[in-house]
């Protein structure tokens, strides 16, 4: 399954069979001399060396090694959809990129050479360091797996090539759009183009480039908006003598109107979960079956939403959620960041990079309708309020038409102000000492500290709240870690958020329970080394609680 773009005219090739693999251990990466590096297995890939009974986890370098057929003279790119938790990328024995942060895709080109058999080595790592990725940390509460977990698609390319095409809508009931399209390779001043929309050539004319771009207003011929209900699809060609790009993307638009978010003008109520990508077989590295599984089980619950934790999500899944009508809060990598981080210019550089690469890559899904960054910040400090503004800043000029959003904590928080919708993580009466009878108060509560907070009102969703619930666990008392437990609390919930105008939706906490660190398993009590709070188990059978939500949400 090749996620969008898609391309008829140049070569595009999985590179997602089975490479030459070797598990160095804890070296430093840095140090790896690729010429002399002994190949001791073959994986195939995707896969994460870390889901593997033989590599289960370890931490250290791993190197992938292939072979690229790439006609001599000619100019070629690679696709990373994703690489755990850094990764450098070598072609005949030159460093050509390196890349932290394993959630997020990210492309190299490899330049022409005299042969046309070439050879890829990427180099892998999974150990913690801030100096090479500095968005991913021990403390964070999931697992974090180590090499190539998203596929990896070579393209073989002319000397120009369409790099992306970002399509904004202009006006719904005309069906307007506006493409912002971006040339790679040799630098032209001028390119003959043919823009097709669902097969009709709405533009054929020679378009003059400014540093490597320039911006097409087409009209769709027969518009079908975008909707939850009728998620409708369409799709733009463009084309130049030697190249072509294809992108899906949808008619929809999104406005905030108050407490409310309205997508077509008509008001939302959001009803979902936050979901890892993660399972025990194959660590972050899921196969498209799975992916639609677990978009059958949200459906089954009545759910229209998800909000991808506590990074980007997929392509391949995102291009899932476009075709069956699920919303997305994407999110940038992050979890519970603090002062020191936030004064750390290596990890706002590496934050602000990672949210970049985000919206670069998902910007044409109609699903997506918030940007997201830093879960559970220390948003009470200075140096916090800073990153926000330029995280805020950043997501609005590169996509004006979503609102941004993050996931708060803090009663404290000032930076409030900035968010178009607010997010709040919430956990009444697990870690708290509440009842679940409060919830519904707690709730109000909340949104009225948002408001106080941002002087005006603003849709609020409750971004996380939750309890864990061992699965099997049924007990007559209904105490706290028993399904029963957690199906009481998740249907309170699920009744004051879709009676309260005042809440826009809710994404609990969470899809599936999730393998943790150790190191977090002491700290936050986490039995099994696993984050229990998930309505179905690691394998995706249901407990109590999926029922219950699924009752309300239907
Ligand atoms: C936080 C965090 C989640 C998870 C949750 C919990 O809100 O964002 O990743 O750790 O708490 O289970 O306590």
């Amino acid at each position: 399954m090749t996620p969008y773009p898609l391309h008829t005219t140049r070569r595009v090739e999985s590179c997602n069979n089975v490479w030459d693999f070797a598990f160095l251990g804890a070296i430093d990466p840095a140090g790896v001399d690729v010429a002399r590096v002994r190949y001791d297995d073959r994986l195939p890939v995707p896969l994460a060396f870390d889901a593997t009974t033989k590599y289960a986890g370890q931490r250290g370098t791993a190197v992938y090694r292939r072979w690229l057929d790439i006609p001599a003279g000619h100019l070629a790119k690679l696709r990373f959809g994703g690489a755990g938790m850094w990764c450098a990328v070598f072609v005949d024995g030159c460093r050509l990129a390196e890349h932290g942060n394993g959630y997020t895709e990210f492309h190299v080109e490899v330049p022409p050479a005299a042969s046309n058999r070439r050879e890829l080595v990427v180099v892998t790592d999974n150990q913690f360091c801030a100096d090479r990725n500095p968005v991913q940390m021990e403390y964070y509460d999931w697992y974090h797996y180590g090499g190539l977990y998203r596929p990896v698609w070579l393209h073989v390319l002319p000397p120009a090539y369409l790099a992306a095409a970002q399509v904004t809508v202009r006006d719904l009931a005309a069906g307007r759009i506006q493409v912002r399209v971006t040339l790679g390779g040799v630098a032209l001043r001028a390119v003959k183009l043919t823009a097709a929309v669902d097969g009709t050539i709405m533009q054929d004319a020679t378009v003059s480039v400014t540093d490597g771009a320039f911006t097409l207003d087409l009209a769709v011929p027969d518009p079908h908006a975008w909707s939850p209900a009728d998620p409708h699809l369409h799709t733009l060609r463009l084309a130049t003598a030697d190249d072509d790009l294809i992108v899906r993307f949808g008619l929809r638009t999104l406005q905030v109107d108050g407490a409310r978010l309205l997508l077509n003008g008509a008001p939302l109520k959001l009803k979902g979960f936050c979901r890892h990508e993660a399972h025990p077989q194959f660590g972050p590295a899921l196969p498209p079956a799975l992916m639609i599984q677990d978009l059958q089980q949200l459906k089954d619950m009545g759910c229209n939403f998800i909000r991808g934790a506590h990074y980007p999500q997929d392509q391949r899944f995102l291009d899932l959620c476009d075709e069956l009508g699920l919303l997305v809060w994407e999110e940038a990598t992050a979890w519970g960041n603090k002062e020191e981080h936030f004064r750390d210019e290596r990890f706002c550089a590496a934050q602000l990079r990672g949210v970049a690469e985000m919206i670069a890559a998902s910007f044409n899904h109609p699903c997506v309708i918030l940007w997201g960054f830093l879960n559970e910040g220390d948003t009470r400090t200075a140096s916090g309020l800073e990153l926000y503004r330029r995280m805020t800043d950043l997501c609005h000029r590169l996509d004006p038409s979503r609102p941004v959003t993050f996931a708060d904590m803090h009663v404290a928080s000032i930076c409030l102000p900035l968010a178009d919708v607010i997010g709040f993580n919430l956990y009444p009466a697990w870690y708290g000492s509440e009842k679940i009878e409060q919830i519904p108060q707690v709730l109000r509560d909340r949104v009225a500290v948002a408001r106080h907070a941002t002087g005006d009102v603003r849709p609020f969703i409750v971004s996380e709240i939750g309890a864990a619930a061992m699965y099997g666990c049924r007990d007559s008392h209904g105490t706290r870690w028993s399904e029963q437990y957690q199906a009481r609390l998740l249907e309170t919930v699920c009744s004051e958020v879709l009676t309260n105008p005042d809440i826009l939706g809710v994404s609990f906490w969470q899809f599936c329970d999730i393998r943790t660190s150790e190191a977090v398993s002491c700290v936050l009590g986490r039995p099994r080394a696993f984050n229990n709070k998930g309505v179905m188990d690691e394998y995706r059978r249901p407990k109590q609680a999926y029922f219950s939500v699924r009752d309300a949400f239907t």
